[in-house]
């Protein structure tokens, strides 16, 4: 059985840019819909022996499983997500990563615009990444529950949420001024580095 992992964080510590009541709801209800719809769809299933992560590569782009895949890829993205925040008391601007920033971006602040330009574009619910593939920084967006972990050639380094349940209660439509708030207060580098260190 899959279970909701714990939030990294306190839900009142990335107060103001992102609410505890928007956290009650996304963890406690978004997150872990997708936990209990995974449970149930792998249920007397090959599935149910596997790692989250197993079952997202054997169920992408297959249509029978794609209820499988959807929600096992939310549940890691989520958790993912919360792992790629952190309380703006504890934000520090990118350490390892700065030298790559400045090479493949032109630069930290650069490197803000192309990725809330990105995460604006996203059509609709999706996900806007920063990655690396072959040594190289790139920002990719995935829609719905589609996630950079399929693609082998890409490590994931962090995420954020543009699915509306993410900031509607505390920016309504304004998904920018949320991005933004994500990029100047809550962005994780710790996390982001760590990721890369491992690939
Ligand atoms: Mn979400």
């Amino acid at each position: 059985m899959f279970e909701l992992p714990t939030l990294p964080f306190d839900k009142t510590s990335l107060s103001p840019y992102i609410s505890a009541e928007t956290l009650s709801f996304h963890h406690e209800k978004h997150q872990q819909a997708y936990v209990d719809n995974l449970n149930r769809l792998v249920q007397n299933t090959p599935f149910v022996s596997l790692s989250l992560e197993d079952i997202i590569f054997k169920t992408h782009n297959i249509e029978e499983h794609k209820a499988i895949f959807n929600n096992a890829a939310q549940v890691w993205n989520h958790t993912f997500y919360w792992h790629s925040l952190t309380p703006p008391t504890l934000f520090s601007p990118p350490g390892t990563l700065t030298d790559l920033l400045e090479k493949d971006f032109g630069g930290y602040e650069s490197f803000l615009e192309a990725f809330k330009k990105a995460a604006l574009a996203q059509f609709g619910s999706g996900w806007a990444w920063l990655v690396l593939e072959d040594g190289h920084l790139k920002i990719v967006k995935t829609s719905n529950a589609e996630t950079p972990l399929t693609d082998k050639n890409v490590t994931p380094l962090l995420t954020c949420d543009v699915w509306e349940h993410a900031y509607y209660l505390d920016y309504q439509n304004r998904r920018g001024d949320y991005v933004q708030a994500f990029l100047e207060n809550l962005l994780n580098w710790p996390f982001a580095e760590h990721n890369a260190q491992r690939s």
